[in-house]
């Protein structure tokens, strides 16, 4: 089986879970169950970034160790993951004892390759960004009178002290070279450019070690130095997949690392730096996704309007959650989340097209043949040209989540499923019912089950729940639906005439 690996950020142990952090994660659950329907043996990695000093403030503020704030943390991320039916294959914590060797491992590689140097440093931090800022950069974005983060805005502090630098700059024409001969390297497109210029107006040596806290895995030899939270936190990827116990772990390269835009520059120029470094294969895709607002605002911490899981979970559904976020933006662009927007995407979207498409089936099929699917007549072009379409939707779907184009593919989905209304009104059932025509009716009837079948398979990985659901009351038995594979169940014709389907249940009532 090809092996196929997709990540998530590792979140941050000083904030509770936001809808941010459900966003990344319910994208790359998608693209985990979407390969596994395809038949592929994923793995599925996301997990929490734990140490550095911005953990060790939030804990001293609370008057405890940064573990017992992880601790806590972790456990949120845990329980609230597999409400969202998140199907991930492992759980990273940057504390765990297999990432601290896999850091150090990694520290050692660097340095054997002579990558990593000892020098001085002093420069401006922002420690909520955990970011270093030169005088320059200060400079340039008119940040160096007020000295605050041009990121965040708030007060940047000054550093002097020893420390460890990576030769990021001795890979600058290396990387340069690898995004122009792998145009997919990076995406969308416009990051891929913003990622470009940046290299290409210089890369500085990177300063990768801190004296001043504790919280983090020492240098392996230097024990009063902390490794830089970035290079700890990056190589959680390389940990999961069994680094550096194998030598070529079956998973290593991930075929995409999902982002937000946020952390960018982190994932496509330090990460891949690095590895060329360190003499490992560069992973395959980062994607950078844009960002969310709520009701028009930005979300932040002190403004307190940060959208939580658990209380969005009360209202809506899991499934309607996951459909939302990923039908309502282009992923790759901004975006806002509204209550308003999701209403009426629901409605008009799973209530109206695929809720209706499935009761009416179902409920015709009961009405005249007792839910039974009846010996079926000559085909025509219309039915020739629904069952085109749904082929052509399967490969589609397959294209588009190749490339991260989740809306698309949901759009494409409900192509079909319009074209499935349509063909109701052309074919007037309950036209032919009055008619006697059983044969032509008992076919009109058969392509529109066997459409909803094939849709609900497609939509499965979007929305597993609500699949199961319609899978079942279309094949009349439970659904596991995290077992289903393609080359087992993606064929037209499987549904033989005689089956009796359930009659129907309301799968997307109406929000009001
Ligand atoms: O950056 N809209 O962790 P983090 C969309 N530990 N996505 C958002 C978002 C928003 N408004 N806010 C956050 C870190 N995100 C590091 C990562 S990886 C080796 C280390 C999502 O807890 C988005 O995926 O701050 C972003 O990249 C991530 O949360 C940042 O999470």
């Amino acid at each position: 089986m090809q092996p196929y690996y997709v990540t998530t950020p590792i979140y941050y142990v000083n904030d509770e879970p936001h809808l941010g952090h459900m966003y990344t994660t319910i994208a790359a659950d998608v693209l985990a169950r979407h390969e596994r329907l395809s038949g592929k043996d994923v793995f599925f990695l996301t997990g929490t970034d734990e140490h550095g000093q911005k953990v060790q403030q939030a804990a001293e503020a609370r008057e405890i160790e940064p573990i017992a704030l992880a601790d806590k943390v972790v456990e949120r991320y845990e329980s609230l993951w597999p409400e969202l039916s998140i199907s991930n294959d492992d759980f990273i914590r940057t504390s765990s004892e297999r990432h601290h060797k896999a850091v150090q491992a990694m520290w050692r590689r660097l340095e054997n390759a002579g990558a990593i140097y000892k020098d001085f440093y002093e420069d401006w931090y922002c420690v909520p960004c955990e970011t270093y800022w030169t005088e320059t950069q200060l400079k340039e974005a008119e940040c160096w009178d007020s000295h605050n983060c041009p990121d965040c805005q708030r007060d940047v502090e000054k550093i002097q002290e020893e420390s460890y630098f990576f030769r990021l700059s001795a890979f600058q024409d290396q990387l340069i070279t690898y995004i122009k001969e792998n145009p997919d390297f990076i995406a969308p497109e416009s990051r891929r450019n913003e990622v470009l210029s940046f290299v290409e107006g210089g890369l500085r040596d990177l300063s990768v070690s801190r004296t001043t806290f504790s919280w983090g895995i020492p240098v392996p030899g230097d024990e009063k130095h902390v490794i830089y939270v970035w290079i700890d936190a990056l190589t959680n990827y390389l940990t999961a997949a069994g680094f550096p116990e194998q030598e070529n772990p079956k998973y290593w390269p991930a075929d995409v690392h999902l982002i937000g835009k946020d952390i960018l520059r982190f994932h496509a120029v330090y990460w891949p730096c690095m590895l060329m470094a360190a003499g490992l294969p560069l992973p395959k895709r980062i994607f950078a996704h844009g960002w969310w607002t709520v009701e028009g605002e930005k979300m932040s911490k002190s403004k307190g309007n940060a959208l939580r899981p658990a209380d969005l979970l009360e209202k809506y559904d899991a499934d309607v959650l996951r459909y939302f976020l990923l039908r309502e933006v282009p992923f790759g662009q901004d975006g806002d989340f509204s209550v308003d927007s999701l209403k009426s995407r629901y409605n008009s979207e799973l209530a109206n097209d695929v809720g209706n498409l499935l009761n009416r089936s179902l409920a015709m099929l009961k009405k005249y043949n007792g839910s039974v699917l009846g010996e079926t007549g000559e085909e025509l072009d219309m039915d020739r040209a629904l069952i085109a379409d749904v082929d052509a939707m399967q490969r589609e779907v397959d294209e588009l989540l190749n490339r991260q184009a989740f809306h698309l593919a949901l759009e494409r989905v409900n192509q079909v499923v319009k074209h499935g209304n349509r063909y109701v009104e052309d074919n007037a059932p309950w036209g032919l019912a009055k008619a006697g025509d059983t044969a032509r009716l008992n076919t009109v009837l058969y392509h529109l089950i066997e459409t909803l079948r094939l849709v609900a398979i497609q939509l499965s990985p979007f929305m597993p729940e609500k699949m199961a659901d319609m899978l079942t009351q279309i094949l009349n038995k439970d659904v596991k639906i995290d077992a289903l594979r393609l080359l087992d169940c993606a064929g037209w014709g499987q549904l033989k005439v005689g089956h009796t389907c359930q009659s129907p249940a309301p799968v997307f009532p109406r929000m009001e």
